[in-house]
């Protein structure tokens, strides 16, 4: 399998975390498509990913797999012992609510604001920018950090009892709020003290240096 991503993204680093949790890394190799450069907006790019954004998972068989919520779903069900996207119908269900809130919420808010509120990816890149809607986007960020804490009140992890992809999903919504400097706000302390316990998991604290990129051929 081969993983066409950006070794420190944030979305990128949701399928990164998925992998390791898997432990399925040494099963894929990593492509670098430099974003900077605009690489993920070319046309052949466009051929593997109609929507133009990393992560993509290619099979051996060249199917293309993008969405990091598809692509942690097919990690997960290789071995029918799902670990991150449930077992159970009720898991199923909350894993996939949850993660969905998160990329709303937060994850896809925080990377509206960058793409539209600061020089992004830079003016060869951005074409487009509405800087007050990015600017919208961000308020809406630090609101889905509020309701993310008021969620670890009351239970360990994201979707209920145990790791899954909403937690991932969250990580990469801090991920990509650190990158942009949004901090959490001070009062969300259970969220704060979530994400230092998620750190200090092998999958996130060593998802940039797992791989040892192939250069780009796209
Ligand atoms: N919904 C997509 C998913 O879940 O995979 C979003 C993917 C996405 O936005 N990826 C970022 C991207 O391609 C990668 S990164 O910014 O996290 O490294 N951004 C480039 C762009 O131009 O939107």
């Amino acid at each position: 399998m081969k993983i066409y991503d950006w070794p420190t993204g944030p979305y990128p680093a949701r399928v990164r975390i998925a992998l390791a949790e898997k432990n399925l890394q040494s099963q894929v190799q990593f492509v670098t498509v430099d974003l900077w450069k605009g690489e993920h907006k070319k046309p052949e790019f466009l051929a593997k990913n109609y929507s133009g954004t990393l992560p993509v998972l290619e099979l051996d068989d060249g199917t293309l797999l993008a969405e990091c919520t598809a692509i942690t779903e097919y990690l997960d069900a290789l071995d029918d012992a799902p670990l991150l996207t449930g077992r159970t119908a009720r898991e199923k269900g909350m894993i996939h609510m949850m993660s969905k809130r998160a990329e709303l919420e937060l994850l896809d808010a925080v990377s509206v604001y960058f793409h539209h509120a600061t020089p992004g990816l830079g003016p060869d890149v951005e074409l487009y920018q509405n800087p007050e809607w990015g600017l919208r986007q961000r308020d809406k960020a630090v609101r889905g950090m509020r309701y993310f804490d008021g969620i670890l009140r009351r239970q360990p992890f994201v979707a209920g009892d145990f790791f899954s992809m909403a937690d991932i999903t969250v990580i990469g919504g801090l991920i990509f709020a650190e990158l942009v400097t949004l901090p959490v706000p001070a009062e969300c302390d259970a969220l704060q003290a979530w994400y230092a316990r998620m750190q200090q998991r092998p999958s996130v604290k060593n998802r940039v240096t797992m791989s040892t990129p192939a250069p780009a051929s796209v």
